[in-house]
């Protein structure tokens, strides 16, 4: 009796054994509020690869991780400075193309910007792309503003202005290559400056418009806008569509909208690449890949309301989405976004301590 118990002991675990070495994993680390939920299950339910989804909300965040080593990530999402210096620092496998059979769904005049970052488009796939520039309750920013809405970055450089929001409240990204690109870029400077007079000017704006803001973060905005908590952020497109969403969902007579403001903004691209150490590489192909299937991008467009990396999906995305040119910008809004380069240490090194000083007034 004693030596069949240890038999069936030894058959489960032969079996355990045996299902755990056939499970195939993806793990990946993604920015939030950046994908379509279903598109996960259905990735799995097709390939028989589960999905270990985890998400952050800022590039340094990405970064520490990825430098501390051995993150078990297989796709991750940084933006294109990130990427240019993650790449420079041999964090990232060059892509076997071959593997991607999508890739000729891809947009070429996006992959060219991204190139500017990845030089022949060697380690990276566009995922979104995307502007910063200021979500508002229509309601509330009316009131404040004589019956206009907000269409200047004067709202949040012009204290006298900014003021005027205090009471319904203001959050702004928290990310200092956002914020130092836009006020450098208010102040008639290069936004992609590393002279550090025009830094140190670009974070004493930042500093004086610190007083009436309530908090920096790069995710909550998009609930405190949508349930009438905050009434002013400095936020990316598609964030602030999805708040204008949540609130229509909520019934909560809150109406938000999205604008670049007519100076102009950063446009930013976020892409799909694999870490050097990567354990599941075949599967970061295959999940990548289906990302780059026309209806698939489309979904996490029509889900995000960012833009997509993916040409062919433009018939696919809602009609909405697709003419809203604060989402899909038309030429002569094209004209008027910037794009910058990744820093260098010292520059980086001084951004960092800036934006402290900008976010504590320190
Ligand atoms: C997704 C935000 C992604 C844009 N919620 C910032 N990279």
């Amino acid at each position: 009796m004693r030596s069949f118990g240890v038999l069936i002991c030894a058959l489960w675990l032969w079996l355990a054994g045996g299902a755990i070495a056939q499970e195939r994993v993806v793990n990946v680390y993604n920015w939030s509020d950046y994908i379509d939920p279903k598109v996960i299950e259905e990735f799995t339910k097709e390939t028989g690869v589960k999905v270990v989804y985890d998400t952050y909300d800022s590039n340094e965040v990405l970064e520490t991780r990825l430098l501390a080593g051995k993150t078990g990530y297989d796709v991750v999402v940084p933006s294109g400075p990130f990427l240019q210096r993650q790449i420079a620092a041999g964090l990232y496998q060059k892509l076997d193309k071959a593997k991607l059979k999508n890739l000729k769904n891809l947009w070429p005049e996006v992959m060219g910007r991204l190139a500017a970052y990845d030089p022949g488009n060697q380690y990276a796939i566009n995922y979104m792309w995307f502007t910063t520039g200021l979500a508002y309750d229509v309601e509330k920013a009316r009131e404040r503003l004589g019956g206009e809405t907000p269409n200047s970055w004067d709202v949040v450089f012009r204290p006298e202005i900014l003021k005027k929001f205090v009471d319904c409240g203001v959050y702004v990204l928290d990310s200092p290559e956002d914020l130092f690109s836009v006020a450098l870029q208010y102040l008639r400077l290069n936004p992609d400056s590393r002279n550090q007079n025009d830094l140190k000017r670009a974070a004493d704006l930042l500093g004086v418009a610190r007083r009436n803001v309530k908090k920096f973060h790069s995710s909550e905005y998009i609930n405190a806008l949508a349930s009438g908590d905050i009434c002013l952020a400095v936020g990316w497109s598609g964030d602030s569509f999805q708040a204008h969403n949540r609130a229509r969902e909520a019934q909560n007579d809150v109406v938000i909208d999205y604008v670049i403001p007519k100076e102009g903004t950063l446009m930013s691209l976020d892409n799909l690449a694999i870490p050097k150490d990567a354990p599941h590489v075949e599967e970061a192909y295959a999940f990548i890949d289906f990302l780059m299937r026309p209806e698939i991008a489309a979904r996490n467009t029509n889900a995000t309301n960012f833009a997509n990396g993916v040409l062919a999906s433009k018939p696919l995305v809602n009609k909405d989405i697709l003419d809203n040119k604060a989402i899909y910008p038309d030429p002569a809004t094209m004209a008027r976004l910037f794009t910058v380069r990744a820093y260098d240490p010292a520059t980086q090194k001084f951004i960092t301590r800036e934006w402290t000083r900008v976010k504590t007034g320190k």
